[in-house]
């Protein structure tokens, strides 16, 4: 016995042993498994991080072509050389191997623009009236009252609408109605009467191209009719974010031209022609007040001559006004007709479809530089400066709040992120209103090198 003893005690403490060394086999095994699948998650992750960085890249080199080029359009409307298929730079300098971002807007004839998205080119529907709302034919006359009742504060319902008690019956959670204005199109989504497919339309990833999955019913994301034609939704024609400032391209007062000696002074300090200067003084001198400064255009009063022809009235619509102004009254909803299509044109009140017609004709042979002013519309005879006067309230010739899509994205693997940033420069620095990501959307088109990829899938 004594002799087995040692044997069997060393059999025990050799499969202790060993027990021991296959635990921490197993557990070097486990940490080894956690460690490379905690590996792959962080590589995953950088790569995500990266092509969001890449998605900010265009977003932020589309901010700085509209700040450092505010008065030539083409640099940050449709720029493929500036925007598309651009490598990613990193802040020594230095490219970012494999990283590209494009910067993406649906164009006017179903093609990919490279530029961002002007926002005051469609309806504000926080700064238009039911009637201004109907003549557009974009919204049923039940959506309508539906939206009216949603923002306004009381609980009656108008004779199509819907106010917190039909809210408040819906299931599975019901909710009050607003009694506020949207700060985004979206929340039109929480209206009765609207829906995903009427807000979205069929371009499931805002490229303004039919893709496959665009015109397949429902087979695939996004439900469309299969008709060939894309259709847009509401999101393409509305806003709630725009407004320009009452003030010059410089970002001061204007100066009002029916105001005192002191006011007609400043006068001397801006680059009007001396004839222009010394006609407005002339007229003033006589106790007559000006209506609007694109009257001046082509004026002349008692044998003296304004100076302003087509040349000369961006500068004078830009300078002056004729009432007072501090410049910080802001102007809610003005429609850009340099950008606006024709259909939104049509729908602005004097407009309609003939003249809307002829506006988007006439700004196909405009320079970049003519499209940061409404003055064309007089200068190139688009309309009389008397119809211009009476529309002045409603349009403008710039945008200050843009929605930017963007999509950054790695060569050869096929990695990528889409984002959309609304922006507004109406205060002079850019601020992001709100930043969202449209990854599950879908990939844009994107060109490349190799002709055109579509990476993803
Ligand atoms: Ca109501
Ligand atoms: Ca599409
Ligand atoms: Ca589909
Ligand atoms: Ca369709």
């Amino acid at each position: 016995m004594s002799r087995r003893q040692p044997h069997s005690r060393c059999g025990v403490i050799l499969v202790i042993t060993l027990m021991i060394i296959a635990a921490l086999a197993l557990v070097t095994m486990s940490l080894q498994l956690l460690s490379r699948s905690s590996l792959a998650a962080s590589h995953g992750q950088k790569n995500n991080l990266q092509a969001r960085q890449a998605a900010m890249s265009g977003i932020r080199r589309a901010i700085a072509l509209r700040m450092m080029y505010p008065d030539d359009a083409g640099q940050w409307l449709d720029n493929p050389e500036g925007l598309a298929d651009q490598p990613v730079v990193v802040q020594d300098g230095q490219i970012e191997r494999g990283w590209y971002f494009t910067v993406y807007a649906p164009g006017e004839e179903d093609e990919v623009r490279y530029g961002i998205i002007d926002e005051a080119s469609k309806i504000n529907l926080m700064a238009t009236d039911a009637e201004t709302m109907l003549a557009s034919n974009l919204l049923s006359p039940a959506q309508i009252d539906c939206l009216i009742d949603w923002i306004d504060k009381d609980d009656e319902e108008r004779p199509e609408g819907a106010e917190s008690q039909f809210y408040l019956s819906r299931t599975p959670v019901g909710h009050e109605a607003k009694n506020d204005q949207l700060l985004t199109v979206e929340e039109l989504l929480l209206v009765a009467g609207f829906d995903a497919p009427t807000l979205w339309g069929e371009d499931a990833n805002f490229n303004g191209t039919l893709e496959p999955n665009e015109n397949d019913g429902d087979e695939t994301f996004p439900p469309d009719n299969a008709d060939g034609v894309l259709q847009r939704g509401l999101l393409s024609k509305f806003t709630v974010v725009s407004w320009d400032r009452d003030t010059n391209n410089a970002g001061k007062p204007r100066i009002n031209i029916n105001g005192s000696s002191q006011d007609l002074a400043k006068l001397d300090d801006t680059d009007l022609p001396a004839e222009t200067i010394e006609f407005i003084r002339f007229v003033r001198g006589r106790n007559i007040r000006f209506s609007h400064p694109v009257m001046l255009y082509d004026l002349e009063y008692q044998g003296q001559s304004s100076g302003v022809g087509a040349d000369e009235l961006p500068m004078v619509l830009d300078l002056l006004s004729v009432s007072p102004s501090t410049g910080k009254r802001p102007l809610p909803g003005r429609i850009n007709i340099n950008t606006a299509p024709e259909d939104i044109l049509a729908a602005i009140a004097d407009i309609g479809e003939e003249l809307a017609a002829k506006i988007v004709a006439a700004r196909r042979t405009l320079d970049p530089a003519q499209k940061n002013s409404a003055a064309w519309l007089v200068g190139e005879g688009v309309m009389t400066k008397e119809d211009f006067r009476d529309l002045s309230g409603r349009i403008t010739g710039r945008s200050l709040q843009f929605r930017i899509r963007s999509v950054g994205y790695h060569r050869p693997s096929g990695q990528f992120c889409a984002l959309e940033a609304i922006v507004d420069i109406a205060q002079g620095k850019p601020r992001i209103l709100y930043l969202r990501e449209l990854t599950r959307c879908g990939l844009p088109v994107i060109p490349g090198d190799s002709a055109t990829t579509v990476i993803g899938g």
